[in-house]
């Protein structure tokens, strides 16, 4: 085989529907597929992404559900293909970049994090992206040396990722200063602080607070206009109505932490691990914040989408 030339035609499937909006500058906004099976348990998670798709299309733009489906880097899933993935849950294979060649070789299904998700989005030209939280360095990094995949994509990849911030599984400080020794630029959306995912505030301040979609779409357009590749991060924070208490969630999660090291859980599953244990613990409330969220992000992600298309 030759490796001179790459063509993505042999690896990529885009649906007409997203080919089509996309050859005429219509707003595209992609999603991810682990969220679906290693992020929320079914049925919630197909209606959430079903859910999602609806609310991006209501705010003007295009879905574009990503996954690996018998092997093809699928951009636009049919809602066959969702309740696939949400069905199979935690047997689908959880696909960052580091997996993306196997499944591919091996003609499975991957559910794709964010670092591939934003991978396959590039691939096919969409530049919006939105979901819940994003991987980050993890507590406890300086031994585990934990730090997700998401963020090395980001240092590279030209995606802006709207998300409700850092979750404090993770260590918020030290993930917004490996996005700052990355050069990925942190936007708050009506926000100066950080938010952490299921609430509004944390110990730390964003880079940019920005107050419009516009204002974003301009800062995209001007960071990729000029050659600087790489993603940016947009942190919206949960909407108040559905935040949650933040003693609460901070003993929900150190507790599901020391049990994660007791059950000697590391690697790909640290994630969805302490994401299972605190919608367990918390009964459900952590499950609807994350619904909420998402939606949010969804709706903030094809405004950006709409703007940009504009410039
Ligand atoms: N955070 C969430 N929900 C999720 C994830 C993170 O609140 O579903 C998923 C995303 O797909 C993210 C991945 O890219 O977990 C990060 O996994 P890791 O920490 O193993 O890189
Ligand atoms: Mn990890």
């Amino acid at each position: 085989m030759q490796h001179n030339a790459i063509n993505l035609t042999d690896y990529l499937d885009i649906h007409p529907r997203i080919q089509h909006a996309l050859a005429h500058n219509k707003p595209v906004v992609a999603l991810e597929s682990t969220i679906i099976s290693h992020g929320m348990p079914y049925p919630q998670n197909v209606e959430t992404a079903l859910l999602v798709e609806q609310a991006v299309k209501d705010n003007g733009a295009e879905p574009a559900t990503i996954a690996i489906i018998n092997g093809r880097l699928t951009v636009g899933l049919d809602q066959e293909q969702i309740t696939h993935l949400g069905k199979r849950g935690f047997e689908v294979i959880k696909t960052s970049r580091r997996d993306m060649p196997f499944i591919v070789a091996q003609q499975q299904d991957g559910a794709t994090t964010v670092a591939s998700t934003m991978i396959i989005a590039a691939m096919a030209g969409i530049k919006v992206f939105a979901t819940g939280g994003i991987g980050g360095v993890h507590r406890n990094a300086e031994t585990t040396m934990d730090i997700s995949a998401d963020l090395q994509e980001l240092a590279n990849t030209c995606v802006a990722v709207v998300c409700a911030g850092v979750k404090s599984i993770l260590d918020i400080g030290l993930t917004l200063e490996y996005l700052e020794t990355h050069g990925v630029p942190v936007i708050g959306y009506k926000t100066k602080v950080m938010p952490a995912f299921y609430t509004q505030t944390s110990d730390f301040e964003v880079d940019y607070l920005l107050e419009s979609k516009a204002s974003i779409a301009k800062v995209l357009s001007a960071k990729w206009g000029m050659g600087l590749a790489g993603g940016v991060v947009v942190a919206n924070p949960i909407p108040q109505a559905y935040a949650m208490d933040p003693d609460a969630i901070e003993k929900v999660i150190s507790e599901a932490i020391i049990q994660m090291q007791h059950q000697g859980i590391y690697g790909k599953q640290s994630t969805p691990f302490l994401l299972s244990k605190i919608a367990q613990v918390t009964q459900g409330e952590s499950l609807a914040a994350n619904i909420q969220l998402v939606l949010n992000n969804a709706r903030l992600g094809a405004g950006i989408a709409v703007e940009l298309a504009k410039l």
